[in-house]
């Protein structure tokens, strides 16, 4: 929907976040006239700030829906909720920001969805594009609500013609299943669903149905990126877009690896682009991550060597196996954004040496029991933390030596007295950090300050 589109609706903003705030701002500089509602009770201060002659209502239940035409839904509140599916019923447009952005952006999008690795790849694509010297924008789920990238010239100023306005960056966005529930006209040059594996099963019904709202991304896209080692994240069949498939084991994807004497290197179709060893982020999945980035970028006409150049220079993110101590020999990583079951394995399968692991938190309702084989295999201990450890505990019970803890610097104690020279300590919780943290940068950041406060 437009500001034109919208001009003339009754608008509800639902959830007064980092969403819900950007879509206040952009409204209000349309001057279109919205309430507001959040299930905090008081209005926050930055609603106050935007809200105009708006009505905040305390409460989502308070809302009477017969008085909206338009919700503009923030990602973290579930359609399920009883006053959205009133509102639906009752033929009330319900949208998201994504879709907003989608209506009046003008530069490219490349868009990256998936279960695991989406803040890595965007993140890798952003820094290959603005090396390159393009001018570039990472928003989305990654933290940055998009409307706040957008330049005003894009929300279609009146009587300035498109020729007129200054050329867009290239927007790079990373979309949560959450986000593509409520987006349906954004088409990018490029898009991926990296991979498939449990999350979010407290919010969707099945593993399907939350496969079905990531391949969302796959709609309107003009070349879908298509990982050829995960079947649920290919587009559906009547999907006409162009593929470029990326792989780790079929040589025959236009992406793919393949040794090149002791080395494994990174190619495009032919030619052998860079070697594994060169990147700075490590274990197999950032090998997989770097073969998306060059496929969504393929598009773009980057040359091989910028690309090069791109991937082998980017540092890497906080909190995704990030190196943050190396004491008497053992070294601790900080990957607090392995959110998942699968991520976590992925950490682990990332590590050189015995790894001391330190997990839990929310589980978000999966099956913890997937790591069983590898907890025997590569983790000497387990230490426990947060609301869901009794649910690890069960499914982890003799694959390895178990500890509880009641808080991240009891955690990462019992992990130092443990954890000897050789070994790895690793924080990577498989959940959600709700429960003990305000997110996972806190925690993040908090597991970095228990190592710092361990006596040298
Ligand atoms: N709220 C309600 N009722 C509810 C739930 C929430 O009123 O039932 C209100 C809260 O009181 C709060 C507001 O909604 O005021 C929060 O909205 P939100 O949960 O949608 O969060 P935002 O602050 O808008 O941040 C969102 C994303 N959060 C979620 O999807 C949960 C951020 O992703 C994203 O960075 C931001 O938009 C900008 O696009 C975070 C996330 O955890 C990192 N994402 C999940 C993930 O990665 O697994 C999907």
């Amino acid at each position: 929907m437009t500001p034109a589109e919208l001009i003339t609706q009754r608008a509800l903003v639902v959830g007064a976040g980092v969403t819900g705030v950007s879509v206040m701002q952009y409204l209000a500089r349309h001057r279109i006239k919205f309430d507001v509602t959040d299930s905090k009770l008081d209005a926050t201060e930055s609603v106050q700030e935007v809200i105009g002659s708006g009505t905040y209502i305390p409460g989502l239940e308070q809302v009477d829906v017969s008085q909206y035409d338009v919700m503009i839904l923030s990602p973290g509140i579930p359609r399920a909720h009883p006053m959205l599916v009133a509102a639906l019923k009752a033929g009330v447009h319900v949208i998201g920001d994504v879709e907003l952005f989608a209506s009046v952006v003008k530069g490219e999008v490349v868009a990256i969805t998936g279960s695991n690795g989406k803040s890595t790849v965007a993140s890798m694509a952003a820094h290959v594009l603005s090396q390159s010297g393009r001018s570039v924008e990472l928003c989305g789920n990654i933290g940055t609500a998009v409307l706040n990238v957008l330049p005003e010239a894009s929300e279609a100023t009146p009587g300035v013609t498109a020729d007129a306005m200054p050329p867009e960056p290239i927007y790079v966005l990373e979309l949560s299943s959450y986000q593509l529930e409520s987006t349906h006209r954004l088409a990018p040059i490029s898009a991926t669903v990296l991979n498939i594996s449990d999350d979010h099963l407290d919010r969707y019904d099945s593993i399907e149905h939350y496969a079905l709202t990531k391949r969302q991304v796959f709609e309107r896209a003009r070349c879908c990126v298509v990982n050829a080692d995960d079947d649920r994240a290919h587009p559906s069949n009547n999907n006409t877009a162009p593929i470029l498939y990326f792989s780790l084991s079929d040589t025959s994807a236009k992406f793919h690896i393949k040794a090149v004497g002791d080395e494994l290197a990174l190619c495009i179709d032919d030619d052998c682009v860079l070697l594994a060893s060169e990147l700075c982020v490590p274990g197999l999945h950032n090998v997989a991550n770097a073969l998306a980035v060059m496929a969504l970028l393929h598009p773009l006409g980057l040359t091989h060597l910028e690309i090069k150049q791109g991937l082998c220079s980017f540092p890497g993110l906080a909190h995704r196996t990030e190196l943050v101590a190396t004491r008497q020999g053992v070294r601790w990583y900080n990957d607090s954004k392995g959110t998942n079951v699968d991520a976590c394995m992925k950490a682990v399968l990332a590590m050189s040496g015995p790894v001391v692991l330190i997990a839990g938190g929310q589980g978000k309702g999966v099956d913890f029991s997937p790591l069983h084989d590898l907890v025997v295999e590569r983790v000497k201990a387990l230490v426990l933390i947060g609301e869901d450890a009794p649910l690890i505990r069960a499914a982890l019970e003799g694959a390895t030596e178990l500890f509880d803890a009641s808080s991240m610097l009891s955690a990462v104690k019992i992990a130092d007295q443990v954890a000897v020279a050789g070994d790895v300590v690793l924080l990577s919780p498989a959940c959600a950090s709700f429960d003990m943290f305000d997110n996972y940068m806190a925690r993040g950041r908090v597991f970095r300050e228990s190592v710092e406060q361990l006596a040298a």
